[in-house]
């Protein structure tokens, strides 16, 4: 198991003792060691291989956590949560997926209406059951219905791309450290870094095929294995996802891996120009549809110049115009980590952050970052501890110091502000007017009506104090939908008040989405990409913002925190 399931796991234990009213001590303990590893940088497993002991050494794991790690490490299973699931429903935990219903409400619908699934959920709230309840009324009850809706339109199945990668990681090298001289390369949805995937497809070039397949399925993390063939089977890994696993022969690399990175839409466009160039284009090669010769297949290059294309980046493998460019050679020079100099959204012990300004500076210095905003909550957000004037002056000097203290790295004074639900800023003019970055954020009324949501923003862009609008969606992928905004108008009203727009790093943000950031660059507006770190290892995150970045086409010109520092505050204070 990798530390994104763990976590996922102690979180769950954390629910369900919680819905059975259980010592609140020991569910914290739970929650606490869930945030530990959803923060650490280093692979539990790694530690584990090393010495078990060191796990004690980390924030919040005592020897009981510590003992069901190793379990996991070891055993691809925590016995402890799978007795608890014997005594609760399943599908209880399923509620917790709703938008608003955390295990309290869940306990309260259980233990009053012995709701034990969403569709329990759905039948009590249209009998009218839910409003009667204590702490429940009328609007409580409609909005539950809506979350359902909503989380039945999310398709619920798929994985996020950052709880995928390190089991792809992790079987790339059990598949490689099993045989001499094989390619092994990882394409579908996650070679193209779709933000989320329905299943990891690994291709291996080379190699005995059956041998190949029976070290596949004997991998340690297997559920079940749904299918075992000579060149092609199936997994499920104990996390639920599947695994495909292809072999095909050196010779053909190029053209499977063309065809199993896909995407499909785009892999059907490049077959019917083949097909208009008198060409046929499969997973074995590239051949000449009347005398069946073979042109092509060993690289990915000589299978886009067979059809006259040059290489396309898998990012934007989607049917979305690449091709086009691609034939004129106008392909983008897409963006990538190095690029990044500054990241400007960032949390700190002053509100729901968990390390220091000094930590916080250092480690993004580490990451490879010129300079930060720091950028606390403010106080309308009362459960991130937000900061009011006072707080926030105080908090400045602090920045300041540290600013003074260390080298290598340029701190800036900046917040997070909340955008109200008028489209006023949570904090006064003259606090904002001192700071070198103001990023502003919707943090409540997600459910606005459109028309008002957009005016909203609009009104928060207009007041002149906003350099980023955070996060502009809102979306948490697989947990809650984006609210509604007209991105039109607000892209439109961004462009021309020089403001920009956040592409939000955080993996389960990842807002901008691809299809916003290409809409931005078609626009002309200003973007950046920031981590919205909570923690020093969130730093690290930048990534998942590049991939979403190169998914919608942004080069390094289009973000304006790839500039150095001086230029981008010259270009913020236009
Ligand atoms: P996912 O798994 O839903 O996140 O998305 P993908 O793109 O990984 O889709 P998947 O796993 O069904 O298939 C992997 C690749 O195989 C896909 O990107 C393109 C190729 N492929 C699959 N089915 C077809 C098909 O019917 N026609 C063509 N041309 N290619 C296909
Ligand atoms: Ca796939
Ligand atoms: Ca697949
Ligand atoms: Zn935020």
């Amino acid at each position: 198991m990798e530390n994104a399931d763990i976590a996922k796991i102690f979180s769950d234990i954390a629910d369900i003792l919680e819905i059975r009213e259980e010592n609140p001590f020991r569910i914290r303990a739970y929650r606490n060691g869930a945030l530990t590893l959803e923060n650490l940088s280093e692979r539990l497993a790694k530690i584990v291989e090393r010495d078990p002991k060191q796990l004690r050494e980390l924030p919040g794991i005592g020897e009981d956590l510590a003992a069901k790690i190793v379990e996991a490490v070891t055993t691809g299973k925590i016995s402890f949560y799978e007795k608890l699931l014997t005594q609760i429903p399943r599908t209880l935990l399923d509620l917790m997926r709703i938008q608003g219903i955390g295990p309290r409400k869940a306990r309260l619908f259980y233990k009053k209406l012995k709701v034990e699934s969403i569709e329990d959920l759905e039948e009590a709230a249209k009998a009218g059951k839910l409003q009667n309840l204590p702490g429940m009324g009328k609007k409580s009850e409609r909005k539950i219905l809506q979350a359902i809706a909503d989380f039945r339109g999310r398709d619920s199945k798929r994985f996020s791309l950052f709880r995928v990668l390190p089991h792809v990681e992790a079987l790339v090298d059990y598949l490689k450290n099993g045989f001499k001289g094989i390619e092994v390369t990882p394409s579908g949805s996650v070679r193209r870094r779709k933000e989320t995937i329905g299943d990891i497809d690994i291709l291996v070039a080379g190699g005995n095929a059956s041998k190949i397949m029976g070290h596949f399925v004997q991998y340690r993390e297997v559920k079940n294995v749904l299918a075992k063939g000579e060149t092609k089977s199936s997994i499920v890994l104990n996390n639920g996802l599947q695994v495909d696993v292809r072999v095909i022969g050196k010779g053909s690399h190029g053209s499977a891996l063309h065809y199993f990175t896909g995407s499909k839409e785009h892999n059907v466009a490049i077959r019917d120009r083949a097909k208009r160039m008198g060409l046929k284009i499969s997973e074995y090669g590239v051949f000449r549809e009347k005398t069946g010769k073979r042109v092509g297949g060993k690289t990915e290059a000589e299978v886009f110049k067979a059809v006259g294309l040059s290489w396309i980046p898998p990012e934007m493998r989607e049917n979305r115009g690449e091709i086009e460019l691609a034939e004129k050679g106008e392909l983008p020079k897409l963006i990538e980590l190095s690029d990044m100099q500054g990241d400007l959204h960032m949390h700190t012990q002053a509100s729901d952050g968990s390390h220091s300004i000094e930590e916080m500076a250092l480690a993004a210095k580490k990451a490879g970052r010129k300079y930060v905003a720091i950028t606390d909550h403010s106080k309308a957000v009362t459960v991130a501890h937000g900061l009011d004037e006072k707080q926030m002056l105080q908090h400045m000097k602090e920045i300041d110091k540290v600013n003074e203290k260390i080298d290598g790295i340029e701190v800036l004074k900046g917040v997070e502000v909340d955008i109200l639900k008028e489209g006023l800023l949570d904090l006064e003019d003259a606090v904002l007017e001192k700071m070198d970055v103001v990023v502003g954020s919707i943090h409540s009324h997600f459910g606005m009506e459109e028309k008002a949501m957009t005016k909203r923003i609009l009104q928060a862009i207009e007041t002149g104090f906003v350099d980023i609008v955070g996060h502009p969606t809102g979306r948490l992928l697989g947990e809650r939908s984006a609210y509604a905004v007209d991105m039109e108008k607000l892209m439109d009203a961004a462009r021309s008040n020089h403001v920009a727009l956040e592409l939000n790093a955080y993996p389960n943000r990842l807002d901008l989405s691809d299809i916003y950031c290409k809409m931005a660059r078609d626009k002309g507006v200003w973007l950046v990409i920031s981590t919205d770190s909570h923690s020093t290892a969130q730093l690290e995150n930048m990534i998942y913002g590049i991939y979403t970045a190169r998914r919608g086409w942004l080069e390094k010109e289009h973000v304006l925190n790839t500039r150095p520092c001086a230029e981008f505050k010259k270009i913020l204070h236009r």
